[in-house]
């Protein structure tokens, strides 16, 4: 049995309409990202950043799974490998293809987190100021989503199955972001296989044993068959 650690990023979902972070027509060339996603921005403007996760959650809820999605979803289902898929998108479509376990490490668009009392419960489709959390009851209510300067989620966990894994794949992720775009390093620290998925060479491309560029709809399933 092979045991493979998936790390996904923004690009995977780019073919389902969802827009990456750092591409010419990124995100953050509408909303600074310091003023959406830092909590310091949240106190700042409440407002605006669940306007922009609002809009977020709706184009999400709207997208559908592609083939790189559903590729993923068949190789976690195989018998013959154990598959730890670890996810930096906070949208739903790998669930939604099929994966069986998916570890979101910036947490997730259909999430809420009570910035006062850190209660969590899922998110109504619209976020407003005005909500109260339901444990505390203060108008404190905020996506539940890893922003800069936040500890993401599930990091032993993240780090333990590098680890134990043989394999370690990078799949539409830039790497400009750590913890996650330490993870290459820490597989080859471990003596893992390195492989990178991208559209293009990620900013630690030249890290990885192997890469393959080009369209995630293509390069994943051609991989994963
Ligand atoms: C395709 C494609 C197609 C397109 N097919 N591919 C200085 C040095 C080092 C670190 C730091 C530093 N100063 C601060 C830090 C830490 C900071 C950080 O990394 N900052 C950097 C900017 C330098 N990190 C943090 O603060 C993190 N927390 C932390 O470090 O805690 C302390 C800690 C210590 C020790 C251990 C553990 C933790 C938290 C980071 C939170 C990131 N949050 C965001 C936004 C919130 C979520 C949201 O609103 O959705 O998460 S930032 C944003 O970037 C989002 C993403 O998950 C993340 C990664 O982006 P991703 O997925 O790589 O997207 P892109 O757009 O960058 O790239 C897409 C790629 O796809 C491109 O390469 C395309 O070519 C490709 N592509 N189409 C295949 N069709």
């Amino acid at each position: 049995m092979t045991r493979i650690v998936i790390l996904t990023g923004a690009g995977i979902s780019a073919e389902s309409g969802l827009r990456t972070f750092r591409a010419a027509d990124g995100l953050w060339e509408d909303h600074r990202i310091e003023d959406v996603a830092t909590p310091e921005g949240y106190d700042r403007n409440p407002g605006l950043v669940l306007q922009f996760y609002n809009e977020r959650r709706a184009a999400a809820a709207a997208a559908e799974p592609n083939a790189a999605h559903k590729a993923l979803a068949r190789l976690a289902t195989d018998r013959r490998h154990q598959v730890t898929l670890v996810t930096q998108n906070v949208d739903d479509l790998h669930e939604r293809a099929g994966a069986p376990e998916v570890i979101h490490m910036h947490g997730s668009l259909f999430g809420a987190l009570c910035a006062r009392c850190r209660h969590r419960w899922p998110a109504p489709m619209v976020m407003r100021t005005t909500d109260l959390c339901p444990d505390c009851g203060h108008a404190t209510c905020r996506p539940d989503i890893v922003w800069f300067g936040e500890m993401p989620h599930h990091m032993e966990r993240i780090e333990a199955a590098l680890r134990r894994a043989d394999l370690f794949v990078s799949i539409g992720t830039s790497g400009n972001v750590y913890p996650a775009a330490g993870f290459v390093a820490d597989a080859r620290h471990a003596g893992i296989e390195t492989l990178e998925l991208n559209l293009e060479p990620s900013v630690g491309s030249r890290f990885f044993d192997r890469a393959v560029h080009g369209p995630a709809t293509r390069i994943v399933p051609e991989w994963v068959a």
